[in-house]
């Protein structure tokens, strides 16, 4: 592989060139008409313009990005995550016109790309699942026996759902009808495919996934785990590996079942097997997301292993380098997305400009970003700025880390979600590492980040205070001593 097109944009778009330039491989980078000025485009070898900002007139039009790879001699195209990177029928073009997918397979994709064909994939297996139906349903008459048979509260899933669209929790029978209508309904018109299944709802899980590398030849390793129970809305905000709560045995049978879901849809490239975690510490396999995904540095920085490169040396056809025996944990790492958003007001999206942007520096201090100061945050993408991410030998020297991190980075011209990830490394929910999905909605409110920066803000005014009083103290006595000097002064 001499020249790698890069079908994405942002931190994803410069962190893939970077590996890539590090690997000796040419790059192309592909832009809208509001990303011209973006470093993405400076840092690669060439840049094409897709055309306008909307993501279907730009970063979505496949068939245009495979045109200008062709023309310009590209051997390999990496999809980054969002985008077209779980697109199968956009891997088997590539492909065709051949060019390697830095990604799995069109079958890999499309399998894991379905929940119910993921279930039917892995029922060989032997993978814990959570209690449930494995077929679409549409008869309500039928879910109503289902659910006395798993028992409520239940959850209705659409089966080409994702990040938690189409989910409905069922609490009672009386309301499965009008439920299950309307996610049929919102499943139609999200997905243009209606299949719903039911699950037994767990209620206040941790989201655990792990780490998996494929190569061609049969070979697939876990890289442990990454714990991302911190979201909201179905959108991560922290994450860390591995998490405060696995022990090492239930680590190995996380990441045994992880390889055997890679397996089952012979799996290539890098990937992730989402899990549930109950409170009584059972894992229930949830997805498989067929990418690498935004929270992959935290898993770089507790392995010493470069993900990206890994991506390319696979669909390079190379064998692994090294086997499940030689990987280990080294330390903790935690990361805060760093999302144009506002805290203090339902984290809507704040417009403006990076009027400041001073990144935080150190050793064990990792920026993932697509932006410099002066540029604005385009509306048509999503809104994250950047990834910040520190490693410690511990978790409580990462959380030290990350706190000093936050404080340094200054962003000025719009809001972030930089107090947030404040208020959430502080808490003790979190560093006693005793939390689940429900964390946002339990711990935190805008009212508590302006109680914490009241409790600081008199934390200081009486340190001010205090150190004030301590040198008059000082003064004061020397005054004395002035005047008794004085005083003998004059006697002699
Ligand atoms: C669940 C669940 C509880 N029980 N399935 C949300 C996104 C999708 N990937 C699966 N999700 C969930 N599935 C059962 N049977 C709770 C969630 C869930 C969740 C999962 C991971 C992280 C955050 C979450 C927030 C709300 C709900």
């Amino acid at each position: 592989m001499k020249k790698i097109l890069i079908a994405n944009r942002g931190e994803i778009a410069q962190r893939v060139i970077r590996t890539a330039k590090r690997m000796g491989i040419k790059t192309v980078a592909v832009y809208s008409e509001v990303d011209r000025n973006a470093p993405h485009v400076r840092l690669a070898d060439e840049a094409v313009c897709l055309g306008p900002a909307p993501s279907n007139q730009s970063y979505l039009l496949g068939e245009t990005i495979i045109k200008k790879a062709k023309e310009l001699g590209v051997d390999g195209i990496h999809p980054g995550y969002g985008f077209l990177s779980e697109n199968a029928e956009f891997a088997k073009q590539v492909t065709d016109a051949g060019i390697a997918f830095i990604g799995p397979s069109p079958h890999s994709i499309r399998i894991m790309g379905s929940k119910l064909a993921a279930k039917d994939a892995v029922k060989a297996y032997d993978i814990p699942m959570v209690p449930g139906i494995d077929e679409a349903i549409t008869d309500v008459a039928l879910a109503n026996e289902i659910g006395a048979r798993i028992g409520y509260p239940i959850l209705i899933k659409a089966s080409a759902g994702g990040g938690g669209k189409g989910m409905r929790v069922v609490e009672k029978e009386s309301e499965l009808e009008e439920q299950m209508k309307r996610a049929i309904s919102e499943a139609t018109s999200a997905f243009g495919d209606g299949s719903v299944f039911i699950e037994k709802y767990v209620s206040s899980p941790r989201h655990i996934e792990i780490q998996v590398l494929a190569d061609n030849h049969g070979n697939t390793v876990h890289l442990f785990e990454r714990e991302c129970s911190i979201q909201r809305r179905h959108q991560k905000v922290v994450e860390e590996a591995p998490s405060a709560v696995l022990t090492p045995a239930l680590r190995n049978e996380m990441g045994a079942a992880a390889v055997k879901v890679a397996q089952s849809c012979e799996y290539s490239g890098a990937g992730t097997v989402e899990f549930l975690l109950d409170h009584e510490h059972n894992f229930y396999f949830l997805e498989m997301n067929t990418r690498l995904q935004v929270e992959h540095p935290v898993t770089e920085m507790i392995t010493g292993i470069d993900l990206v490169e890994q991506q390319i040396r696979i669909a390079r056809d190379e064998h692994l380098s090294f086997a499940q025996n030689d990987l280990s944990i080294n330390g903790h790492a935690v990361e805060l997305r760093v999302y144009a958003e506002d805290p203090m007001n339902q984290f809507l999206p704040s417009i403006g400009t990076l009027e400041r942007y001073t990144r935080p520096t150190g050793p064990n201090v990792r920026v993932d970003d697509g932006y410099e100061e002066g540029m604005e945050i385009p509306i048509y993408y999503d809104p994250m700025i950047a990834k910040l991410i520190t490693h410690g030998s511990t978790r409580e020297e990462a959380i030290q880390k990350m706190k000093i991190a936050i404080r340094q980075y200054k962003i000025e011209g719009l809001e972030t979600t930089l107090p947030f990830g404040d208020f959430v490394f502080d808490h003790p929910a979190f560093t006693s590492g005793d939390f689940d999905t429900h964390f946002v909605k339990d711990h935190f409110s805008p009212e508590k980040i302006q109680q914490k920066n009241k409790a600081e803000d008199e934390q200081a005014a009486k340190a001010a205070l205090y150190f004030y009083l301590k040198q008059k103290e000082i003064l004061t006595p020397l005054k004395v001593q002035g005047s008794a000097w004085a005083h003998r002064k004059h006697k002699t």
